[in-house]
């Protein structure tokens, strides 16, 4: 069993499906996986055929569940067809957004769901091999997703002509070695090619030009362990849970000051009461922002406004923020914002690759440096604007959106909360910087 906090939720009109197994003993074994009816999809899709299986999936409505919500039918749909060449799918296992911890249990505890969900993937888009780039930190899900293929291997799982077809497939693991931008698909394929992690320019997009130049299609742990129910159930099944654009089921998250923090798997649409008080029990102490879908998404306050609002992606973009990941982080009444937001700053500085300048020099110089100043009692009048200059100068300027990531909730908090950025300048305030309290 996982250690850690981890709570399916049990929504009544529907039943636990992703984190079904999260937490039973031995349900990474592969005849604990076959017990319970797995490989049975993967038998289905090659039935129904390529064209078919992306047809189901683009019919479900699904969208990635890595943060982006791009629909993955589509992307399935963007890769070439008998090219000729290898084609790749690639799992995007390196949870690394603060506040995501949902794929982690995905890994440790189901691992064959995964390797099922790639196989669906790699009969939809003609890849015979997958990778799965995983956390460097998330040494025991390595141990589990490697042991499982090579479980699945051993007993003809994996391989050449798998359940009596010609289909073909196998996969490999690959673990990264702690960096953030590591989760940016480009620099993920760099990474897993052995070079140095800098994103690449987009267009062209992996499809076209992926993995060792080849046809490459990436996706989150979710996504494709979602891709295992759609086909098994249908798309109807999966389509009428959620939202009209928002469809099917999530995992999400909740850090912070809540009785019961931890995953629970809710329909898309559930609102922020419903997760925070009727799933998590409630703040344990009074809270004035969340944070909807891990640090990258501007904060929002905590009203019943808020409360009430679904957590869908359309829903949320209406009230200034993001879906994300579904990584519900609490910010105590009793934290400051600018020491919250000095604290998240520090990471993407921290995380930056250093290839552009509004990344290297923005985020990682003045941004950090900026923060430091106001954080130790030096602030001075002008600061605030200065902030919002800086933001205005990197957002949308950068390499790849990790510049933007760290903008975002820093705009965010000065929308809600300036007066606390004011507050602290004139009254040089010496703030408790949160980020060493968590290390
Ligand atoms: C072909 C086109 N493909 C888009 C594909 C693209 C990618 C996907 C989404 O960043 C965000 C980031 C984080 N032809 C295409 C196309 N695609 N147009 O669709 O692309 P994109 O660029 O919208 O997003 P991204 O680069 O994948 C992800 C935010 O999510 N985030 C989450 C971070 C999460 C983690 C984690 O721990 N899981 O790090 C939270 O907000 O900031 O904006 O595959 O190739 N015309």
């Amino acid at each position: 069993m996982s250690d850690g906090p981890i709570v399916s939720g049990k929504d009544p009109r529907f039943e636990v499906t992703l984190y079904k197994h999260v937490g039973k003993d031995k349900s990474w074994t592969l005849d604990y996986y076959l017990e319970h009816g797995g490989y049975q999809a993967i038998q289905k899709a090659i039935a129904m055929g390529q064209d078919a299986v992306i047809e189901e999936v683009k019919r479900s409505g699904l969208r990635g569940r890595g943060g982006a919500g791009f629909p993955t039918g589509l992307k399935w749909s963007f890769m070439p067809k008998n090219t000729g060449k290898q084609h790749y799918i690639v799992c995007n296992a390196d949870e690394s957004e603060p506040g995501s911890f949902k794929d982690r249990y995905l890994l440790e505890d189901d691992p064959h769901q995964l390797i099922e969900g790639m196989m669906i993937a790699g009969l939809a888009i003609q890849a015979t091999k997958g990778y799965i780039y995983i956390r460097g930190e998330y040494r025991r899900a390595y141990d589990r997703v490697t042991a499982a293929i090579k479980e699945a291997r051993e007993r003809g799982y994996l391989g050449k002509n798998l359940f009596g077809s010609d289909f073909e497939f196998d996969l490999y693991v690959h673990r990264g070695a702690g960096a953030y931008i590591c989760g940016e698909e480009t620099a993920l394929m760099n990474s897993l090619e052995g070079l140095r992690a800098n994103p690449r320019m987009k267009p062209p997009f992996p499809a076209q030009a992926g993995l060792w130049g080849k046809p490459t299609t990436i996706n989150n742990v979710e996504s494709l362990c979602s891709a295992v129910h759609i086909i098994q159930r249908g798309a109807d099944w999966f389509a009428s849970m959620g939202t009209e654009k928002s469809k099917g089921h999530k995992l999400f998250q909740v850090s912070g000051p809540f009785k019961r923090p931890g995953v629970y798997e809710l329909p898309l649409g559930t609102t922020f009461r419903e997760l925070l008080y009727d799933w998590a029990g409630g703040p344990t102490e009074p809270i004035q922002a969340i944070i909807p879908g891990g640090s990258s998404c501007p904060p929002l306050p905590w009203t019943d406004e808020i409360l009430d609002t679904p957590m869908d992606y359309e829903s949320i973009a209406a009230k200034g923020s993001l879906l994300g990941t579904g990584g519900v982080i609490g910010i105590p009444a009793s934290m400051s914002m600018v020491d919250a937001m000095w604290n998240v700053t520090r990471f993407y500085g921290h995380e930056s690759c250093g290839k552009c300048t509004p990344c290297r020099e923005g985020v990682s110089g003045w941004m950090v440096r900026l923060f430091e100043k106001m954080g130790t009692g030096q602030g001075e009048k002008g600061d605030v604007e200065l902030l919002e200059d800086l933001l205005n100068q990197i957002e949308g300027r950068s390499f790849c959106a990790l510049a933007d990531a760290a903008c975002w909730p820093v705009r965010g908090s000065l929308k809600h909360f300036r007066d606390q950025f004011v507050d602290v300048v004139e009254n040089k305030k010496v703030l408790e910087r949160v980020g060493s309290r968590w290390a």
